[in-house]
């Protein structure tokens, strides 16, 4: 097994929009385990520090906006090979191109509003966390379910 975090963040349009509680479901009945969580709204350094690798395309601006325009639930979910797993139930950047049965893929409609974030790698993740949680915010724990989830 290969356990991993991810950094995963219901964004402003999820939480206006009231789908938080079904989209965390979807991440809770696949089977990864929720180690952190916590509602708050990104300023703005933040959110250039989170989006730097994307600080000279065209679109950077309005993403940051959009980003910093209400509060989004950050969170970090942690199981076996989590960050291809979560990339997985989260769907295609284009929320048009994303399968049915994903976030995206059931929720969104446009790429600059699309819902949800998830890291794209492990060094993304570890990067990403840092931005968003302490380590004392970052909880460990034993599951009993986990012999149900993981053979
Ligand atoms: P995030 O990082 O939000 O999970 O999205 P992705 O990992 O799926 O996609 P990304 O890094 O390529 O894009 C980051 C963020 O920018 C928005 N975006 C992207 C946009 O508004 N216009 C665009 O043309 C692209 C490519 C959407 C997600």
């Amino acid at each position: 097994m290969a356990t991993e975090q991810s950094y995963v963040m219901i964004k402003p349009d999820g939480i206006q929009r009231g789908i938080c509680g079904e989209i965390i479901s979807r991440f809770e009945k696949k089977g990864l385990k929720l180690v952190a969580m916590k509602l708050m709204t990104i300023p703005k350094p933040m959110a250039e520090m989170h989006y730097s690798e994307h600080k000279n395309k065209k679109f950077f601006s309005s993403l940051i906006s959009y980003i910093t325009s209400g509060p989004v639930i950050a969170m970090i979910w942690e199981g076996d090979n989590a960050v291809q797993v979560c990339r997985c139930l989260i769907g295609k950047t284009n929320p048009q191109e994303s399968e049915p049965g994903t976030i995206r893929g059931d929720f969104g409609m446009m790429t600059g509003v699309n819902v949800i974030h998830g890291s794209d790698s492990v060094e993304s993740a570890k990067r990403e966390i840092s931005i968003f949680f302490r380590s004392e915010e970052i909880d460990t724990y034993d599951r009993s379910i986990d012999k149900w989830i993981y053979e």
